[in-house]
């Protein structure tokens, strides 16, 4: 063990035998500000010893789901029941050795489905190949959490996952944070925080370095949620979960590992038999909030036959992503008639947020290029 990773563990330490209430929530706060910073210096050098390096893997297909669970759960017979794709499975752990990509399509999208190295206790701190599936994870547009029977502990997982940066299925904290170079640091907020009392909040940030500059609080946030908009390097990833080898359990089983998974709602599936597969690829592919666009070229039907297929708060701009170079090149502006246009054939720009089943015409540029 390096010296950072005796610091850490000594806070880790410290952190979990003291009770949290009013007294203790300042120094928990500032204990957690040092850890994470430590973290995060941990990190770097690992990288810099060529250490952290994640695996490359390429993505396709509109959206790229992962695979995360204990070994042996059945993540590759899974991945191989609802795409096709041949991941090596075997009934003793760490088959997978690399990434196993698979495509699943449905309703028009194609949904790239990666299955990875199992998950272990210590995963963060590189165990079991740990920081190369967490720097993967780190890049998918869905985490499908895989548990069986005999491996329910999934809480253990999302821990795995949160001490290295990744958030599940929770939002970014309403915190901004400007870097100044002298004046020292403002505080303020638009509500009253009631978790950073006492200077908390300053003594966090300097953790950070953060010594000048301002902090503006939209919301009510912890010590926790100061230290990830400080962190900076954390992903939010929405997450379903699902459990597998469903053959093996009872209806009463079933029921009781429900309860148990709450407040997520588990899918149970047996990757063996097929049963519960096509409400899991259904819950899959609403998670991921895909929208259709129908293109309609000026004075011709929209095409509903094959509509463009985006996820949902992407823009015009992404639209044209996914149109022919030199359409998107002589844009000038786009005509939409939908749910995101005030009225019918409003006229907008590449930062219009598009809706489902919105019709959308592309204006060029008459010659094919901009005027001027
Ligand atoms: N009973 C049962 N066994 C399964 C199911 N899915 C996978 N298995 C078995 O569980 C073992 C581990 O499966 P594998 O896909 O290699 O797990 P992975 O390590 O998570 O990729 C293998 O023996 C599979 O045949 C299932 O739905 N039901
Ligand atoms: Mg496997």
């Amino acid at each position: 063990m390096g010296a950072i990773d005796e610091q850490v563990a000594a806070i880790e330490e410290e952190i979990r035998s003291t009770a949290y209430n009013k007294a203790t929530q300042g120094h928990i706060g500032r204990l957690k500000a040092k850890l994470a910073a430590l973290r995060i210096e941990r990190e770097k050098r690992a990288k810099g010893k060529g250490g952290g390096v994640g695996y490359s893997v390429r993505k396709s297909g509109h959206a790229t789901v992962g695979l995360v669970g204990y070994p042996s759960v059945g993540k590759s017979t899974l991945l191989t029941r609802i795409t096709g794709a041949q991941s090596e499975a075997a009934a003793y752990d760490f088959t997978t050795v690399s990434i196993i990509p698979g495509m699943l399509r449905y309703a028009g999208a194609s949904i790239q489905i990666l299955d990875m190295p199992g998950l272990v206790p210590g995963a963060s701190k590189g165990r079991g190949r740990g920081r190369e599936v967490l720097s993967v994870v780190r890049s998918v547009d869905l985490i499908l959490f895989l548990i069986d029977p005999e491996h329910t502990l999934f809480r253990a997982l999302v821990d795995e996952l949160e001490g290295s940066g990744v958030r599940v299925n929770a939002r970014p904290p309403r915190i901004a944070i400007n870097q100044g170079e002298r004046g020292g640091l403002t505080i303020s907020s638009t509500v009253k925080l009631t978790h950073l009392a006492g200077g908390l909040a300053t003594d966090i940030a300097r953790e950070f370095g953060l010594h000048n500059g301002t902090i503006v609080f939209r919301e009510d946030a912890t010590a926790d949620q100061l230290i990830d908009a400080l962190a900076a390097n954390r992903v939010y990833v929405p997450a379903i979960l699902a459990v597998n080898k469903g053959d093996l359990l009872s209806s009463a089983e079933v029921e009781k590992l429900r309860q148990k998974m709450r407040p997520f709602e588990a899918t149970f599936v047996s990757a063996r038999t097929g049963a519960g597969i096509e409400t899991l690829v259904r819950r899959i592919a609403e998670a991921l909030q895909f929208i259709r666009i129908y293109v309609k070229p000026p004075g011709k039907p929209p095409d509903r036959e094959e509509p463009v297929i985006l996820r949902k708060g992407q823009k015009v701009a992404d639209l044209l992503n996914r149109l022919p170079e030199e359409l998107a090149a002589a844009f000038k502006a786009a005509q939409v008639w939908g749910r995101s246009a005030r009225f019918p054939g409003q006229t907008v720009g590449r930062e219009h947020g598009l809706s489902d089943e919105d019709v959308v015409t592309v204006v060029v540029y008459r010659g094919g290029r901009p005027a001027e």
